[in-house]
């Protein structure tokens, strides 16, 4: 079977990054590049920005759970190494397969074990001991439109409270080709949704097809984080990713536990300002293809699409209070975009790792892991490219350098990550419509 995707898949593959030439970059993509290892980031990380002193891979004594992260704990090791990715080889593990075009896994946090995948035509399927429960737990596919690359159902977060109030979240592109986000309800039957228990939480209009993000994720702090893509096209002809008074290019933060359908937290950093739409906590971004928040530290790791070269991964302390700018269009990664030169990076944070198209073609956002079944992966943050398959760890060193070391090659796309309740960590591919877990070979 072949290591790398159809051609034909990749040319679609490039909406992803609105390259100019597809049938060049899936050139780049085929090219079986050695990367020297490990890589350090080669961007000096302006620390002064962060609030928090970081204190590499072990900083979890700063953090104190809050009643709202999910209902299984995950105790923390003690004496556990600082993570070293020498002689460390990472598997990918079959878990299920027959999925359709699936671009995110979850979990509810309920104390079930379900997995819950997103299908991108407008489907979620749970999955229990491997194997895929017949009926959806949710289908709105005549909701949604999925005939654009980047168009479909594409996240999905539970409630950090379902077990008691059975609330979830997605987000999809609707029939008008506009992002909605809305929230349904679970049925008397837990393996089903109410279908008809959808409110509509936020929309917002779409220019162009792409770049449409659409991952979920509750923080921490029990606020619903959204991720938006800079509107679409190339080069965000809109400038939205810059503009403080449109939502794309952003990364929201919003209370649904109060107002209807949400409220503004209070503390969100642009809160009276009439300049900047109030639900805004970051901006520069080009589409966000998945975030996560760290279960033990609280830190987020925002994956950023690169353009047509640089592909990215922002990394925000969990003390931040908001209000980074991540960059986009002014810089791709940490080179200048627009202006291509000189460009004026005050106040801008960049990514703590970058890499360039030699080594895929769109960036896909991971997770932090927190599992028991391998304390050598403790604290290594995962992620992947969904051209080259290519997986990574990155981690922060006891002298604050980040250091990103390539692990394996899965053979297909990498569409998103997961993390089930006792923090494994999945990754479904688009293409082969698989789930697989990540494991350490012995
Ligand atoms: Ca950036």
């Amino acid at each position: 079977m072949s290591h790398y995707l159809p051609v034909a898949c990749l040319c679609l593959l490039m909406l992803l990054t609105g390259c100019q030439s597809a049938r060049q970059d899936a050139k780049v993509a085929l090219t079986q590049a050695t990367e020297p290892s490990p890589i350090v980031s080669p961007t000096p990380v302006d620390v002064s920005h962060f609030p928090l002193v970081l204190k590499g891979v072990t900083p979890w004594p700063s953090f104190t759970p809050t009643p709202t992260l999910t209902a299984t704990p995950t105790p923390v090791p003690t004496a556990t190494p600082a993570f070293d990715p020498a002689g460390l080889h990472l598997r990918l593990e079959p878990v299920a397969s027959g999925l359709a075009s699936p671009v995110g896994v979850t979990q509810a946090g309920d104390g079930t074990g379900r997995l819950f995948v997103v299908e991108k035509r407008g489907t979620i399927r749970i999955v229990r001991g491997g194997t895929v429960v017949a009926p959806p737990f949710l289908d709105i596919t005549p909701l949604v439109r999925s005939s654009g690359f980047e168009q479909g159902l594409l996240g999905l977060a539970f409630h950090p409270r379902y077990r008691d109030n059975g609330l979830f979240f997605v987000n999809y592109t609707n029939r008008d080709g506009n992002t909605v986000i809305a929230r349904y309800r679970v049925s008397s039957n837990s393996d089903r949704a109410d279908p008809d228990s959808a409110v509509t939480v936020l929309g917002v209009d779409q220019p162009y097809s792409n770049h449409n993000a659409g991952h979920l994720a509750f923080g921490p702090d029990g606020y619903l984080w959204v991720g938006l893509g800079d509107g679409g096209s190339g080069g965000d002809p809109r400038g939205n990713g810059q503009n403080p008074a449109v939502l794309l290019g952003k990364m929201l933060r919003l209370d649904v536990d109060s107002g209807e359908p949400y409220r503004v937290p209070p503390d969100n950093p642009f809160v009276g300002r009439t300049d900047y739409r109030p639900e805004i906590w970051a901006r520069g971004l080009r589409n966000p293809w998945r975030y996560s928040f760290d279960r033990v530290t609280g830190d987020l790791y925002i994956a950023d699409v690169g353009q047509g070269e640089w592909e990215e991964v922002n990394f925000t302390p969990a003390a931040s209070r908001g209000g980074e700018n991540y960059g986009w269009k002014i810089m791709e990664g940490t080179h200048c975009y627009s202006p291509s030169s000189g460009c004026n990076t005050a106040g801008l944070t960049l990514p703590v790792t970058e890499y360039s198209h030699d080594f895929g073609c769109s960036v896909t956002g991971g997770y932090v892991y927190r599992g028991r079944l391998y304390p050598h992966l403790w604290g290594a943050y995962l992620f992947g490219d969904f051209c080259s398959g290519r997986l990574w760890t990155l981690y922060r060193t006891a002298e604050g350098r980040w250091v990103r070391t390539e692990m394996l090659q899965a053979g297909h796309d990498i569409a998103a990550f997961g993390e089930d309740e006792a923090g494994e960590v999945y990754i479904v591919s688009l293409n082969q419509g698989l789930l697989e877990r990540v494991t350490v070979a012995p």
